[in-house]
């Protein structure tokens, strides 16, 4: 089985990936790491293609980084790899991205489905930085995203204990969108990916990079890049389209220009 395995279908213009390395509870090393980066770009830039969900298996989403690739390593190697350029490969997509997960997503594996715009859980679902048990640190995002998602004092309890959240928890703080029993997991995370789809394209990428900058700029900076954004689309024919459907009390016809 290749190391890097990843299935992709794509249906009604949303795109459907799934890690497949179910003998380590999908561990990232980083060949599967590259490797989803290399689709995700690929999808981005495919005009067919206007949403995403990430999923994986049954027992994971996904378990980690892969120790066994992490034990063999030094700083050096990470500096010299370089390790998270992937990472942020993945963080730069522009379409909106749904993770929708089931069983473990563990350290590098809570860490990508934060990555992710959104997060279907599982009833089976559970979120967890245990990288302190294994004599380290989230490295992926954890100490920021986490924190973010859920406040210091959870992110704090999580990452300094390793402790594990359940989905109904993972909801209650804030990480996730919605449980739904195992069996609905994608087909939720897909009608919810198909729901977007529908919307206008253009503003739905800029919506989306409007909605990060708020994790990552102060509010004045924030508010400078959606004014902006909202300006730019009103060059959009999908704006001109959106709002004569409106007065003329019929269903938008968006193509994305
Ligand atoms: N890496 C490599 N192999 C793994 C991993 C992993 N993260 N997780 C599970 N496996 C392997 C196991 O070694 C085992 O292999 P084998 O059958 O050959 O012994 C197989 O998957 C099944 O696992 P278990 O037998 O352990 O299954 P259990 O149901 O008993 O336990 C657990 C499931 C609780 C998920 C357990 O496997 C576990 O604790 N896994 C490790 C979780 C972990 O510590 N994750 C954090 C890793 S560090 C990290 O993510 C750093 C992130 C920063 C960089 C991100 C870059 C990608």
């Amino acid at each position: 089985m290749s190391e890097a395995r990843i299935m992709v279908e794509t249906k009604d213009q949303v795109a459907l990936l799934r890690l497949h390395r179910p003998h380590v509870l999908n561990a990232l090393n980083q060949a599967l790491v590259k490797r989803l980066a290399d689709l995700l770009e690929e999808l981005d830039r495919k005009d067919g293609v206007r949403a995403i969900v990430l999923t994986g298996g049954d027992k994971a989403f996904a378990a980690g980084a892969d120790i066994q690739e992490l034990a063999g390593m030094d700083a050096v190697d990470f500096v010299n790899r370089p390790y998270f350029a992937d990472w942020e490969r993945i963080r730069r997509v522009a379409k909106p991205i749904i993770a929708a997960v089931k069983g473990y997503a563990l350290g590098g594996g809570n860490e990508l489905a934060m990555c992710c715009d959104m997060i279907i859980a599982g009833e089976s679902a559970k979120f967890g930085q245990p990288e302190i048990n294994i004599g380290v640190m989230p490295g992926a995002g954890g100490t920021q995203r986490l924190t973010k998602a859920i406040g210091k004092a959870k992110a704090m309890e999580m990452i300094l204990t390793g402790r594990m959240l359940t989905a109904d928890e993972a909801l209650a703080w804030g990480l996730v969108n919605r449980v739904v029993p195992d069996g609905q997991v994608e087909e939720e995370a897909l009608a919810l990916a198909g729901e977007i789809a529908q919307k206008p394209p253009i503003a739905v990428r800029l919506a989306k990079q409007a909605v990060n900058r708020a994790q990552e700029l102060t509010v004045e900076q924030g508010l400078q890049f959606e004014q902006h954004a909202f300006y730019l689309l009103f060059s959009s024919e999908d704006q001109q389209e959106g709002m004569q459907a409106f007065m003329e009390k019929r269903k938008p016809q968006f193509k994305g220009k």
